[in-house]
Parts: structure tokens; C-alpha cells; sequence
């Protein structure tokens, strides 16, 4: 299996740490997902990171598809419950998480726009309460349990906790952990498994500055 994507890109990593929970040999191939040279768009139509290519050569995209492919892999335990109801509950929190990535991927990259070019700050304030929800709902599901569901890793807390990453690497300046210390305590316990350690996105250069 190949998997292309960049390390930037937080939902490339979320299938990283997957591939890694699970240790499925793939091998990773940095490419982003449409500059005139990436291979990207022939196995993707979309143009967008991170593809999967199967060993049988088909390609699958996006991040939930390759999760719930891979989860039929490897040595490590199964990361997505069979059980119906379990599995529809984990996959909402992979829902909840992706989409607190998508907006934080938004405003990160509407500020690296020229100032005069950015959008309003109403646009900005728009994305930043989909994530503040996000992280509220996030925090009062995940309470005082150790995981996010059904008392062992799953997907949900590789969601979590990969969107949690990104929100630190694209807005230094968003101090969430002290009005969610619940998902502060989970994010620490993740970022020293393996599988997060050596995914990581790396510090950024600068600051944000809210216009919001
Ligand atoms: N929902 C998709 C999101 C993938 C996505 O938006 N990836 C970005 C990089 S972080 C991308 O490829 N952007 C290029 C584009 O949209 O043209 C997933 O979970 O895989």
C-alpha cells in the first residue's frame, strides 16, 4: 500500500497514526495534492491528500474510507467497534473531529493570504465557533473517562487527538486546554504513544493573529 500526503496536512497524519496503531506496511509517499508535478490527481480525481493506493492499484480517498479500509489490517487491534451502534458512535466522533480540522485548516489558510486580501471577521469568527463547539461537545462526551469510547483506543481518540494536534500547530495562540481539561488530559497521553510522536506536524515559524 502507498499513501500519499504531506506532513502538514492533518488528515494525512490521522491515517498515519491509524497505520501505525494497527502496524500496517505502507509506505509513505510526500506529495502534496495538486502542484504540477504530484502524482496525486491521477490516482485522485479530487486532488486531494491523503490517497491511499491498495495493492491491487485502486485508489481511496477520503480519510474515513481509508481508516475503515486499513482497519481490515494489520496486527494491531481493530480501531472501529463492529457492532453497529458502537461503530455509528465512533464515527460521529470522527465526524466532530475532522470537521474542527476542516475550519481550523480554513483559517489557516485564509492568514497565509495578505492581510488586505483576508476575509471578514465575521467569516473568521464563523469557523472559530464551529471549533469552540466542537471542542465543548468533545470535552462533555469524553468527561471523566480515560477514552473517548468503549473503555479502549479507538478511531475516536485518534480522531480527537489528531485534530487536537493540529488546532496547537496551526493556532499556537488558541489556549484551549484550560477550559477542556479533559481532552488536554487525553491529548498528553496520546502525544506520547509512537504513533502520534512520530507524526507529529513539528512547531510552526509564527503566530496568528486573530482578526476575530
Ligand atoms: N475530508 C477530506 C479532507 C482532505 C483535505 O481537504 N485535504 C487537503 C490537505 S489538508 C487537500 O488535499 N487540499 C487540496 C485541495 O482541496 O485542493 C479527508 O478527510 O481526507
Amino acid at each position: 500500500m502507498k499513501l500519499f500526503g504531506t506532513p502538514g496536512s492533518p488528515f494525512v497524519r490521522k491515517v498515519r497514526v491509524f497505520v501505525a496503531e494497527k502496524n500496517i506496511p505502507c509506505e509513505y509517499i510526500v506529495a502534496r495534492a495538486s502542484t504540477p508535478d504530484s502524482p496525486v490527481p491521477a490516482f485522485n480525481p479530487l486532488a486531494k491528500i491523503p490517497t491511499l493506493v491498495r495493492d491491487d492499484g485502486r485508489a481511496l480517498y477520503d480519510s474515513p474510507v481509508i481508516v475503515e479500509y486499513l482497519d481490515a489490517f494489520g496486527s494491531g487491534a481493530k480501531l472501529i467497534p463492529e457492532d453497529f451502534e458502537s461503530r455509528i458512535e465512533v464515527k460521529r466522533w470522527e465526524a466532530l473531529a475532522d470537521g474542527i480540522a476542516e475550519a481550523t485548516v480554513a483559517i489557516n489558510h485564509e492568514y497565509r493570504e495578505p492581510a488586505e486580501k483576508q476575509r471578514s471577521a465575521a467569516w473568521f469568527a464563523k469557523q472559530q465557533s464551529k471549533i469552540d463547539r466542537g471542542l465543548a461537545l468533545l470535552e462533555k462526551d469524553l468527561g471523566t473517562k480515560d477514552w473517548c469510547f468503549g473503555g479502549r483506543l479507538t478511531l475516536a481518540d485518534i480522531s480527537t487527538g489528531y485534530a487536537l494536534g493540529y488546532l496547537d500547530f496551526a493556532l499556537p495562540d488558541y489556549a484551549w486546554r484550560g477550559s477542556h481539561p479533559a481532552l488536554a488530559r487525553l491529548a498528553a497521553r496520546l502525544a506520547a504513544r509512537t504513533s502520534f510522536s512520530t507524526t507529529g506536524h513539528g512547531k510552526r515559524a509564527r503566530n496568528n493573529i486573530n482578526p476575530a
